[in-house]
């Protein structure tokens, strides 16, 4: 049956941390063997590991976001730079990107007086694309579910200016928050339907009157086609090449979207019946920016199926799963008095 709004609200937050967790173990490899992350998965589906994930910059950003969200019931770009800044200031071996903490700093500096002036002098005045605005949307997705996809994209692209103003960026946070709204309001007790799910993605993106040569809509094209062709068999190793495995936006918010349709069906590379859990293995399998791709990933497959799909054993391995699981609850409070 499809789960109840606040399983899904709970799924996403989860799912983001999940990934995230899970994968910071091996971001960075160029290569991750079917052989390690299978053992890696059957050993925490069974218990057998008590160890726990700790999270990184991932989710720092993503709950910073929520708790503005939450305090101000609105997005607050001020009150969302804070956030960021102290959050960092607090914990800074999280694994940031290696720019975004130059923001930060000139963040502090100069006392948020312009909050979006730090980010836009990134990279010589070009802003960065990094996959950082992308990686902590989906609670701006939760908070506004119920707004109007222009509304829903003001709002990420103000989330993601503080940060990240290159238009990659700007919109791969766009389409990640888009993938994480369509997963929320779909039926997942209905027959799913890869290539509509892509389809809707690519008007929702063409009505932002993006240029026609933007990456994203070659990347959401080269999607369809892998089973518009019949190719769905491609390898994990095929898709880092076919649609990158990188820290740039372009480069890993349509992987994260191909790993959610991925675990749709069953794998070749790992049996496993929990769609969820293939989702985040397949993420974690094309290597790269793993914890960032698999959180993406993770946040929109538990938007789709729920908190319920979603095993305790992987549940458990994660830091801060309790005061996650809390935070969804009191999101789901607030985006409960969101007028539209
Ligand atoms: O995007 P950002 O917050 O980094 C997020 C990533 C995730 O994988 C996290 O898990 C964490 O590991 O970091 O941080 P930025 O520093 O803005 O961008 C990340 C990297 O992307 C930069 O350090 C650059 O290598 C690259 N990058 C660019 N390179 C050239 N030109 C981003 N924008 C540009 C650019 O415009
Ligand atoms: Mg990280
Ligand atoms: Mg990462």
């Amino acid at each position: 049956s499809n789960p109840g709004l606040l399983s899904k609200f709970r799924g996403c937050m989860i799912g983001t941390l999940i990934g995230d967790c899970l994968g910071a173990p091996f971001e960075g490899d160029e290569l991750v063997s079917n052989r390690i992350l299978g053992n890696y998965f059957s050993n925490l589906l069974n218990g057998g590991s008590k160890q726990i994930f700790p999270y990184t910059d991932d989710t720092c950003m993503t709950l910073s976001v929520v708790n503005s969200l939450i305090e101000n019931k609105k997005v607050d770009a001020k009150d969302l730079a804070k956030k960021f800044v102290a959050e960092y200031f607090s914990q800074p071996k999280r694994g940031y990107g290696n720019n975004v903490i130059d923001v930060f700093q000139a963040l502090k500096q100069s006392n948020f007086d312009d909050v979006y002036l730090p980010g836009k002098m990134q990279f010589n005045g070009s802003g960065s694309y990094g996959n950082g605005s992308a990686m902590r949307i989906s609670p701006i997705a939760l908070f506004g579910h119920n707004k109007s996809d222009i509304e829903l994209k003001n709002d990420a692209v103000e989330c993601s200016r503080i940060t990240h103003t290159h238009p990659n960026g700007c919109n791969g946070a766009i389409l990640q928050c888009l993938a994480v709204k369509s997963a929320l309001k779909a039926d997942s007790s209905k027959e799913f339907d890869p290539v509509d799910f892509i389809s809707q993605l690519e008007n929702k993106m063409e009505a932002f009157e993006i240029e026609a040569t933007s990456p994203y809509f070659e990347s959401l094209k080269k999607i369809k086609d892998i089973y518009l062709k019949g190719q769905e068999d491609i390898t994990a190793v095929e898709i880092a090449k076919y649609l990158g495995h990188y820290v740039s936006a372009h480069k890993s918010v349509p992987t994260a979207i191909y790993s959610f349709l991925r675990g749709m069906k069953p794998l070749s590379e790992f049996e496993c019946p929990n769609p969820f859990v293939r989702t985040i293995y397949f993420a974690i399998s094309i290597g790269g920016d793993t914890d960032t791709i698999a959180s993406m990933a993770g946040s929109i497959a538990g938007a789709y199926f729920g908190v319920e799909a979603i095993p305790s054993e992987l549940q458990e391995r994660c830091e801060i799963i309790e005061e996650v699981s809390k935070l969804a609850d009191k999101l789901y409070g607030a985006s409960q008095d969101v007028v539209t």
